[in-house]
């Protein structure tokens, strides 16, 4: 679709979702007519900018079930996601929702080259989390196979890995590096042609080793719970950017004050989501990202993200040194395996840090004070000891405030 004729979608969805808040008279019903915004023939796209936003905030002082704008016996299934930053949150989604989130996550099985032959191998974990079950219908709507495997029992993933032959794998960054390391270690062929990670952020050195690990393309996936799940945004074969799915999602990039950034500069990522069950206006993620409206070479239109580049709350503060954990990742990854864990020592009035792993060429120490002007402990551990994750997300930093080590041997 060409990028006007998108503004005239987009334009329509705009207004069809300010009519939904201010019927709903909720509390972004309220903050519109605040704003002067009696209904959606008040607003156009350029006035996007005007319109409030909506945060986090707003969906805990609602807990459970946020800014519910439909009846509750139109809400079919509930999900949330982790709460592993702060207390769970809830979002609800009608049958119109499904179909819609469904839609978007076959998009993102699109973008890895995938079609009605292609057979998933979905490890993403089943359940609350949004990113088992909406691959899983998301392959479904493309007619697809999809094999929920969801996460965990990596012994039975590559068991089917081998014995099915999916040219496709679903999962975290960091599973997919146990799920290689595992095949590598069985000795098995794989048939995987491409796979989509996300829900983590991850560098592109990891990218690297997933890659060699498990000879595929490996995709970035991006996405969260409030907007819709997984799907919101994805890689295309070209590894350029995250191709944001704009006709649904609006987006923006702000700076702290919340003014839009121009393309390029990192800003705050901020999405509209026309979801019926709980419709959100300018709604702040807290995700670190820039944008591109630059042509891509696969020909898809559509605004391009960066990585996420870290989380506006996950920047350390280290004496003085603003870093984010995917800068650390990146020097390791080029020094160290992939099994790392960022320790932020808090026991001393100034904090280090401490990057455990378990092998690491002479260089690391050297190349993170450099790199990130900031010298680190690096701490190099019997193999084993750094955890892996087989269900859920990965934690890459651990803070050390008192008494015994988050790692044995430290
Ligand atoms: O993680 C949805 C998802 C599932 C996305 C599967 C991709 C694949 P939540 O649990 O609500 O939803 O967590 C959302 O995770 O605000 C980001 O901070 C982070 N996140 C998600 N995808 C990426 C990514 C799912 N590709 C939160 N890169 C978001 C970096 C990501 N961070």
């Amino acid at each position: 679709m060409s990028r006007d004729e998108r503004a005239v979608v987009q334009q329509a969805r705009l207004r069809g979702l300010v009519d939904r808040l201010v019927a709903a008279g909720g509390t972004q019903g309220e903050r519109l007519r605040e704003a002067g915004v009696a209904g959606g023939a008040d607003v156009g796209l350029g006035d996007l900018a005007k319109l409030p936003f909506t945060t986090k905030q707003d969906l805990w002082d609602s807990y459970p079930y946020g800014m519910l704008a439909v009846p509750m016996r139109d809400v079919v299934v509930v999900h949330g996601s982790s709460g592993s930053r702060g207390r769970p949150t809830l979002v609800p989604y009608t049958q119109g929702d499904l179909e819609l989130w469904a839609a978007m996550c076959a998009r993102s099985l699109v973008c890895a080259g995938a079609g009605p032959d292609s057979v998933v191998h979905n490890a993403y974990g089943y359940g609350l989390f949004t990113g088992g079950l909406g691959i899983h219908q998301g392959a479904i709507a493309l007619g697809a196979t999809v094999v929920p495997m969801s996460g965990g029992m990596t012994e039975r993933q590559i068991r089917l890995l081998a014995d099915l032959r999916p040219d496709i794998l679903t999962c975290t960054p960091s599973y997919a590096v146990r799920l290689g390391e595992a095949a590598r270690e069985a000795g098995i062929e794989l048939n995987l042609r491409a796979g989509l990670f996300g829900s983590e952020p991850w560098s592109e050195e990891l990218r690297a080793t997933i890659e060699d690990l498990l000879g595929l393309a490996a995709l970035d996936i991006y996405g969260l719970s409030e907007i819709i799940g997984p799907g919101v945004a994805t890689e295309c074969l070209e590894r350029s950017g995250l191709h944001v799915n704009e006709d649904h999602f609006l987006v923006e990039a702000v700076d702290p004050d919340g003014v839009p950034v121009p393309d390029g500069v990192p800003g705050e990522l901020v999405f509209s989501t026309p979801r019926e069950a709980m419709p959100l206006l300018r709604y702040r993620t807290g995700d670190i990202a820039s944008l591109s409206h630059a042509p891509c070479a696969c020909g898809r239109t559509l605004v391009r993200m960066s990585k996420v580049l870290g989380r506006r709350d996950d920047m350390l503060v280290i004496r003085g040194v603003n870093v984010y954990p995917r800068e650390i990742e990146a020097v390791v990854l080029r020094h160290a395996s992939a099994h790392y864990q960022v320790v932020v020592d808090r026991r001393a009035a100034m904090p280090r840090l401490i990057v455990a792993c378990e092998e690491a060429d002479a260089g690391l120490e050297a190349a993170l004070s450099a790199e990130l002007g900031l010298s680190c402990d690096v701490r190099v551990l019997p193999a084993g000891t750094v955890p892996r994750v087989e269900i859920g997300k990965a934690v890459r930093v651990v803070s050390w405030q008192s008494g015994e080590p988050p790692l044995p041997g430290l």
